[in-house]
Parts: structure tokens; C-alpha cells; sequence
């Protein structure tokens, strides 16, 4: 039997607009880089894309009043900017709209939203040519134009907005491994991209907290990478300390303590000068937050560079080596103390009030011969992952909810459809939505407080 959690710990979950939305052309809404990546042959498992996705922008009634049932309080969703503003500029209030209805649709069934202003999908107007998109400084400015036009229409009723999610992501799988859009391959873009990410990141924040009512609530959310040495060797360690400074603290010591690591500057100092870093960014990166979203799949283990091994993305310092043990189907180990080990982490290193504002996992989801999923494997990744959040709480974290990821089985990205999070199983021929076990089981812990 495990202990309960504290009294009005926020149990959600989580979304992203590209990955459920669908209908890319609706009400004026514009490209956005996924668009093209997605279309672009070769660049995702399938070459699935996410024109239908989960038809969740004519659907959204239906999975609002499924979130009802499940008697889940609280919904992580995302905002398309290319949505809001087609070209990246100019306000598409059609596009707007949708999100009224949609905010308006949580709050008529209790269901608190939490904003996320950029999960990813970038207008593709703003990402053109070479140097567009998060290498161009500009896009700071652009970004917390957005904010702006958000936190007006939606401002009244959403009570807290994040401003980024998993920077790292955009950063790195965008411009160095080319995983994700727009899918470049230079270790130096992905410094430069990950400085804008900061500095749009401190724009918004400043521009939001200037535009929302009094107690709104103001965040960021981060996949902070747990990583663990391979070994005592001294080259691990210093492996494993440079992949921190490269994942984590890039993103946390500018955001949170006023500046980069000096660490970070020297170690990358062969693959970048820094030079688009001006002064006063340092001031405008820091801002006052209410808490940190923390995104955790697993943890990662470092060793030096070495032959045959995979490279840590943005660098060529540091190596990937697996972790014995069972792993998911994406082939990501289960260590759920991992994210206890992080969230203590957070808690020593920077003492701010935190939300896990992801955690999940694919399973090779089989539906019964009544469209049924019994994934016990899903609820036993869940119930160790909330046992490690309950854990970091005994122990001192000021951990304040979870958002499970996801909802609905959506498009996971370069590995389109095949691979399911959803706690709602989707038939992507019908796209009708079928609770899975794991969606009632987690609707019993949310009703008790605490897992069975
Ligand atoms: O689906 C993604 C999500 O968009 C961002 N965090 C990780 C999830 C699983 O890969």
C-alpha cells in the first residue's frame, strides 16, 4: 500500500496541439515547421504526418468530457502559433477562437488548463532560409509577441502558462542530431538555437507577467536528462558532468540562477564562440517563476567518447552506454528512481516549487476482441514512477502535481502513430477512443490520492 500524496497535489494530463490537432488548414491556421518536416519523405517512421492526427481540433468536446469521466482535474495543452498567428506575426482570431471554446469547455466540465505557449510546432514563415527559425535572435521578440496575444485572450481564465516545452528538444534534435524539425545537423547551430530558446524564453516570461492578472502563474517546462556515469573512471565522470552542463544547466543556470555555467562556455569552447550571446541576455533569461515543469521518460548513462558508441546530441565529449534492465518499447530503459534522484536535484540546486509535467510511457498496445487495452505494463511503469515522485516528496521536493503523458495514443513525432502513450487507446482508422486499463487505474489514484 503506498502513502498518499499531499492534500491538493494537481493530478493532469498532458498534450501537445501538433501531435492531437489535426486539421492543419482549418480557420486560416498556417504551416508550421513539423508540417513541412513531416511531409518531407523519410523524416518520420511511416512518413506519417499530422494533418488528422486525432481530429482533436473537431473532437475536442468529446476528449474534454472523456477527461470528465475519468474525473481528471487538471489538462496540459499546447497552442499552435502557427495557429494564432498563420505567418508568425499577424493574429488569426478564428484561431484564437478555438482556444476560447477550448478553455471555456475545461472550465464548464472543472477541468484546470494549463498553457503551454510552444511545443514545437513553429509557423514555418519564421523559418526561412539558412538562419531563420531559433538562429535568428529575432524570433525572442516574436515569441513574446505570442505571449502576449495569449495571456490577453486567455489570460482571465487559464491561471497558469508555460512558456517552453523541452527546450533540449528543440535544440538539439532540431539542430544537431536532425531527429526532430527542422531537422539540422550542426552542433554549433544547436548552442545558438539553445540561447534563443532562452532568451525568448525570458521575453515571455517578462511579457507575461505584465499581461496577466495578479496570481497568474508563470512557469517553464524542462526535460531535465538524470545523468549517471558508466563508470568511476575519471573520463566518465568528467563525461557525464559535461552532459550535464550540455542538457541541463545550458537551460537551468541561465533560467534560474542568472547566467551560463562558465564551465559550459570553456568545454564547448571548440564548437562555438558564444557571440550571439549580448549583453544584458543574462537579465532578460532570468526571471521570477512560479515553478519548474519537469518532463521524465529515464535516465541516461555517460561514458567518454569512445569507438562505436552513440554520441551525447551537440557534442563530442560525452557517450551514450544502455542501461541493464527492462526497457520500453522505444527502447528507453525503466528506472524510475531516476526521477527521484532529479527531483531531489532540483530541489538542493535551485529550491523551486516543481511539477512533473510529463511522464509516461509507449507500450505495444494490443487492443482485446472487444477494442479493450489490459496494459499492465503502462500501470506498472505509472505506479513506479508515482511511488519515485511520492518518494521525492518524503524527501524533501516540493513536487506539487503530475501530468501523465498522454491522453490519447497521438503522433509521436519522427516515430509517428506506431508508438502509443495514451491511457485512451485511438483507432487512427476510425478515431473512435477507447479507455485502456491504465486510464481507469489512474482515475482510481487520482480518486484515492495515492496508488492502489
Ligand atoms: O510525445 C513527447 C512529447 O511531445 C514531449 N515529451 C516526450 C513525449 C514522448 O516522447
Amino acid at each position: 500500500m503506498t502513502s498518499s500524496f499531499p492534500e491538493g497535489f494537481r493530478w493532469g494530463v498532458a498534450s501537445a496541439s501538433y501531435q492531437i490537432e489535426g486539421a492543419v488548414a482549418a480557420d486560416g491556421r498556417g504551416p508550421s515547421i513539423w508540417d513541412t518536416f513531416s511531409h518531407t519523405p523519410g523524416r518520420i517512421d511511416g512518413d506519417d504526418d499530422g494533418d488528422v492526427a486525432c481530429d482533436h481540433y473537431h473532437r475536442w468536446a468529446e476528449d474534454l468530457d472523456l477527461i470528465r469521466s475519468l474525473g481528471i482535474p487538471a489538462y496540459r495543452f499546447s497552442v499552435a502559433w502557427p495557429r494564432v498567428m498563420p505567418d508568425g506575426r499577424t493574429v488569426n482570431q478564428a484561431g484564437l477562437d478555438f482556444y476560447d471554446r477550448l478553455v471555456d469547455g475545461m472550465l464548464e466540465r472543472g477541468i484546470d488548463p494549463l498553457l503551454t505557449l510552444y511545443h514545437w510546432d513553429l509557423p514555418q514563415a519564421l523559418d526561412v532560409g539558412e538562419a531563420g527559425g531559433w538562429l535568428d535572435r529575432d524570433i525572442a521578440d516574436r515569441f513574446a509577441d505570442f505571449a502576449v496575444v495569449v495571456g490577453k485572450q486567455l489570460g482571465d481564465r487559464v491561471p497558469a502558462i508555460t512558456t517552453l516545452n523541452e527546450p533540449w528538444c528543440s535544440a538539439y534534435l532540431g539542430y544537431a542530431k536532425g531527429e526532430h524539425a527542422p531537422g539540422r545537423t550542426s552542433s554549433p547551430l544547436a548552442y545558438r538555437a539553445a540561447h534563443h530558446l532562452n532568451l525568448a524564453h525570458g521575453r515571455a516570461a517578462a511579457a507575461l507577467r505584465s499581461t496577466l492578472p495578479a496570481g497568474a502563474e508563470v512557469s517553464v517546462t524542462l526535460n531535465l536528462q538524470q545523468v549517471q556515469a558508466a563508470s568511476d573512471r575519471p573520463e566518465d565522470l568528467a563525461a557525464a558532468a559535461h552532459a550535464d552542463l550540455v542538457a541541463n544547466r545550458i537551460f537551468l543556470d541561465p533560467m534560474l540562477r542568472g547566467g551560463y555555467p562558465l564551465e559550459l562556455l570553456e568545454q564547448t569552447a571548440h564548437l562555438t564562440d558564444w557571440s550571439f550571446v549580448a549583453d544584458g541576455d543574462a537579465e532578460v533569461i532570468c526571471q521570477p517563476l512560479d515553478f519548474l515543469g519537469v518532463n521524465f521518460y529515464n535516465p541516461v548513462r555517460i561514458c567518454a567518447p569512445a569507438a562505436g558508441l552513440a554520441p551525447y546530441p551537440g557534442t563530442d565529449r560525452a557517450c551514450f552506454v544502455d542501461i541493464p534492465g527492462p526497457h520500453t518499447v522505444m527502447g528507453w530503459p525503466i528506472q524510475a528512481s531516476g526521477l527521484t534522484d532529479l527531483l531531489l536535484r532540483v530541489q538542493r540546486d535551485h529550491g523551486i516549487p516543481m511539477m512533473v509535467t510529463e511522464n509516461g510511457t509507449a507500450c505495444a498496445d494490443l487492443p482485446d476482441g472487444q477494442g479493450v487495452v489490459h496494459d499492465l505494463d503502462r500501470i506498472d511503469y505509472l505506479h513506479q514512477h508515482l511511488t519515485a515522485v511520492r518518494d521525492a516528496i518524503e524527501a524533501g521536493a516540493d513536487v506539487r502535481g503530475y501530468y501523465l503523458w498522454t491522453l490519447l495514443d497521438n503522433f509521436e513525432w519522427a516515430w509517428g502513430y506506431d508508438k502509443r502513450f495514451g491511457i485512451v487507446h485511438v483507432d487512427f482508422d476510425t478515431l473512435s477512443r477507447t479507455p485502456k486499463d491504465s486510464a481507469r487505474w489512474y482515475a482510481d489514484v487520482i480518486a484515492r490520492n495515492a496508488p492502489p
